[in-house]
């Protein structure tokens, strides 16, 4: 029998391998669905589960434990004593099932490690670009993935963005780049890769009560600089990204390059003036800058605030690593638009702009709203991950008209709110419904709002404890906002 560790290509030989699949999400039902492909003898343990996921895998053979059975660490499982477990990234590192994998000497994976291995599926393998850090993260990558297409690559963005990254490797034309957005949780599994690029765009708070502390939040992120080949790009503003990068164990000849919303260093890109240009990859580095776009061309894409500035700049160190023309990145910086929820404006009435960025999930992407914006009526509030947001509420104190509170952990930000911002007025929502939570954020947003000032719904926490997601509750307030005109 083949040990697991030596399983590095599509084209080994899989079959019979028994391997247990933890969870039956996005990731976990790409995972079942490409082992089985490869004829290994699987087991899918999931708490929940989609009738039709559970249907499919019936099709293809799959066994699965679902419900309570799948719980806690269940009989199944140890029964079935697999030589691999491939986990969901969502599952926490102290759960049973993950504690006893590792007393048992099982090797843990994640979606990511799969890939790695199985990437020469067809033909030759792609290079992988990996993007992790708190905020921007998905901007940056459908950015570079922009501008790599612009230039006539075949690229793909994957990943934590949402897309499985073994649909991406099973693709049957193959790609020659994947722009792969990685989750601390990804990368607190992840096990050996070598990435052409990589990044860490910032780090701040977030996800502590899963990683533990945030040390161990920033080492998971610090691991996407392992085994670069070409080039570690950090962020000039943000020390601790360089520090991450003098840190990791990098292919010999990978170079540190920095991105900034400031002037541009020796082998950085940033901005001089309102134009963004490259003193990184051309020869002439030392003394000379090549333009790859301006603040007009910038402006196409939308609001201009200073997190979009740092993640153009961080695409195009990304793209520039691959030898990207500067005309290529320019083109791909004009020609693309920003998801839906990132400080979206949704509605302006009465002098009142109405701003969706529901993608604020942590206090470090609402700061960046917040900081975008001189007179604001804030929403906030939902799931705050054990993450404290009195810091933030003291610095942008100065910002607040008023304040409107929503989310099932409320006392925590209204507690924080009486400590640092003991002048600004503040509505409670009591309301769980969530019919009916928008509406009444509305309606006190407007008792709030004067001429010039923006409502803006950043909320600094995530959206599960009233809402499906941060999509749901961005819809649902911009539909709210609408009616206030009606
Ligand atoms: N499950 C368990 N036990 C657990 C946790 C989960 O059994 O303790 C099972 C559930 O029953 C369910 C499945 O696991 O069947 C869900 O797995 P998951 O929570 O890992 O989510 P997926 O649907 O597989 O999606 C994951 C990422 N989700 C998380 O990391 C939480 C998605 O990122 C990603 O897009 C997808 O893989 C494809 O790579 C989402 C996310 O919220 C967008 N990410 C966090 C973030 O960006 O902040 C990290």
């Amino acid at each position: 029998m083949t040990r697991v560790g030596d399983l590095n290509s599509w084209h080994d030989d899989w079959s019979g391998l028994k391997v247990a699949v933890l969870g039956l999400g996005v990731s976990g039902f790409s995972v079942a669905d490409t082992l089985a492909e490869l004829g290994c003898q699987l087991t899918v343990f999931a708490e929940r589960a989609d009738t039709e996921e559970l249907d499919i895998l019936d099709v293809l053979g799959v066994r699965h434990v679902t419900g309570a059975e799948a719980s806690g660490l269940p009989t199944e499982l140890v029964a079935f004593a697999p030589a691999l477990l491939v986990t969901s990234p969502g599952v926490r590192p102290d759960s049973e099932i993950i504690n006893w994998a590792k007393e048992s000497g099982i090797p843990v994976w994640v979606d990511i490690d799969l890939a790695w291995r199985l990437r020469d599926k067809v033909g030759k393998p792609a290079e992988w670009i990996c993007v992790t850090g708190t905020n921007g993260k998905t901007t940056t990558v459908q950015l570079t993935t922009a501008i790599l297409r612009e230039a006539g690559l075949r690229a793909e963005s994957c990943g934590n963005i949402g897309v499985p990254i073994l649909d991406c490797i099973r693709e049957p034309e193959g790609y020659d780049v994947l722009v792969v957005e990685l989750s601390s949780f990804q990368l607190h599994y992840l096990g050996e890769i070598s990435p052409y690029a990589s990044v860490v765009l910032n780090i701040d708070h977030d996800h502590l009560d899963w990683h533990g502390d945030f040390d161990a939040y920033r080492l998971a992120k610090g691991k996407v600089y392992q085994n670069t080949k070409i080039a570690c790009v950090y962020n000039v503003g943000d020390s601790q990204t360089e520090q991450l990068v003098a840190d990791a164990e990098v292919v010999e000849g990978a170079r540190a390059i920095g991105f900034t919303v400031g002037a541009p260093g020796l082998s950085q890109i940033g901005f001089a003036s309102d134009i963004l240009c490259d003193r990184a990859y051309i020869e002439e580095r030392k003394d000379q800058a090549q333009e790859l776009a301006t603040l007009e061309d910038i402006a196409q894409i939308g609001v201009v605030t200073p997190h979009l500035l740092s993640n153009v700049a961080a695409a195009s160190a990304l793209a520039r690593s691959l030898g990207i023309p500067a005309e290529s990145v320019r083109a791909g910086i004009r020609n693309f638009r920003l998801d839906r929820h990132r400080i979206e404006v949704v509605f302006e009435h009465n002098e009142i702009t109405w701003i969706d960025d529901s993608k604020a999930t942590n206090p470090h992407a609402a700061a960046a709203s917040l900081a975008s914006f001189d007179s604001i009526v804030w929403v906030v509030g939902g799931l705050l991950k054990g993450v404290d947001v009195s810091p933030l509420i003291a610095k942008y104190a100065h910002r607040l008209r008023g304040v409107v509170v929503i989310g099932k952990e409320r006392e925590l930000v209204l507690e924080a709110l009486r400590a640092e911002a003991p002048n600004v007025p503040v509505i409670e929502i009591t309301s769980d419904n969530n019919e009916d939570v928008m509406h009444q954020v509305a309606s006190s947003a407007l008792a709030f709002a004067q001429a010039g000032d923006v409502v803006l719904l950043a909320p600094a926490a995530a959206s599960m404890d009233q809402f499906k997601d941060y999509a749901d509750r961005g819809f649902r307030f911009a539909q709210a906002a609408r009616a206030t005109g009606e």
